[in-house]
């Protein structure tokens, strides 16, 4: 079986994000890593709009599962991408912090796409690639007689999501952007980390009003284990720029 888990591009008609195509996207490597983890017999493979042409994306379409992620800005690629891989006969399961909240307009509306799952995915996904029925996952958006039902999300315990492994990407691709954007800058690239979870601010406080962000609760790594995953990372790369993921 092989699952491709697909970040699109941000669409051109928003403005230019400076840093794009230099930080990796952690979010499906996440997803890529736990999977591996737990089904080793497995294929999964990660693609990101931002390295790598669509054109090109879609034409290695061709997994049983083709999970693709959505933000408010890469949406309408996610859901081409998500036709194009219906249209080749795959499952589509759609992720991420838009098409979480966007679920049930999702599934009413596009017929392409199979389920939706809510928040933070490596539970549910596991769960729909094992073949487990879509009614008893958390945080699985599914359609019973075309009406689209929500299960409740699942707590993740953070510490027990294994880092993300960064060989299910070709960090040479954002090095060499980070390289042409920044060419005056004496290192080579940036790593993302996956550091903490949820938003203390927004804990103490109720956070700032356009925040997107799902979590609820803030959650850190074990920090022993996060300098060995970093000092690991920077033997590996050769890089000693970290983009922590958290803000
Ligand atoms: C790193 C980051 C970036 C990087 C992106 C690097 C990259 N290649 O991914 C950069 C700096 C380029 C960036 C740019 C922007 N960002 Co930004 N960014 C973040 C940040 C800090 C971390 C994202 C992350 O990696 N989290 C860790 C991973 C593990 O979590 P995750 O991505 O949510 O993935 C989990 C789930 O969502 C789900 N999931 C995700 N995808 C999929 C797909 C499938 C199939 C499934 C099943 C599940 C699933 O499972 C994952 C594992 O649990 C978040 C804030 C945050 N902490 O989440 C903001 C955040 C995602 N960004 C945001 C915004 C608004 C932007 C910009 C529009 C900013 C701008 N005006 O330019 C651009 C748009 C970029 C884009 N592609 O959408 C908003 C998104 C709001 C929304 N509803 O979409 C956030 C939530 C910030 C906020 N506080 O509101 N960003
Ligand atoms: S994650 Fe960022 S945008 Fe959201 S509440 Fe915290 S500080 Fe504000």
């Amino acid at each position: 079986m092989k699952v491709q888990l697909i970040q699109p591009a941000v669409n051109k008609k928003y403005s230019r994000i400076l840093s794009s195509g230099t930080i990796q996207p952690i979010g499906l490597i996440s997803l890529a890593t736990f999977l591996h983890k737990n089904l080793p017999e497995i294929d999964v493979e990660v693609f990101d709009g931002e390295v790598t042409p669509e054109e090109e994306i879609e034409k290695c379409i061709d997994g049983d599962i083709v999970g693709v992620g959505s933000t408010l800005v890469t949406h309408d690629n996610a859901l081409r991408i998500a036709e194009i891989a219906k249209e080749k006969g795959a499952t589509t399961i759609m992720g991420g912090k838009n098409a979480s909240v966007l679920a049930e307009n999702i599934l009413r509306n596009r017929p392409y796409i199979d389920y939706v799952i809510s928040g933070d995915g490596e539970l549910a996904l596991l769960d729909l690639v094992k073949g487990i029925s879509p009614l008893s996952i958390p945080g699985v958006i599914y359609r019973t007689n075309s009406i689209p039902v929500r299960n409740d999300e699942q707590f993740v315990d953070f510490r027990e999501i294994p880092f993300p492994n960064l060989d299910f990407t070709d960090m040479s691709k954002y090095f060499k952007i980070y390289r042409a954007k920044h060419p005056h800058r004496a290192h080579d690239g940036m790593i993302g980390i996956y550091s903490q979870k949820g938003c203390e601010w927004r804990e103490k406080t109720r956070g700032c009003d356009f925040c997107g962000r799902l979590e609820y609760k803030t959650q850190q790594k074990d920090q022993k284990e996060l300098w060995e995953y970093y000092s690991a990372l920077r033997s590996l790369y050769g890089s000693d720029i970290i983009f922590f993921i958290w803000f």
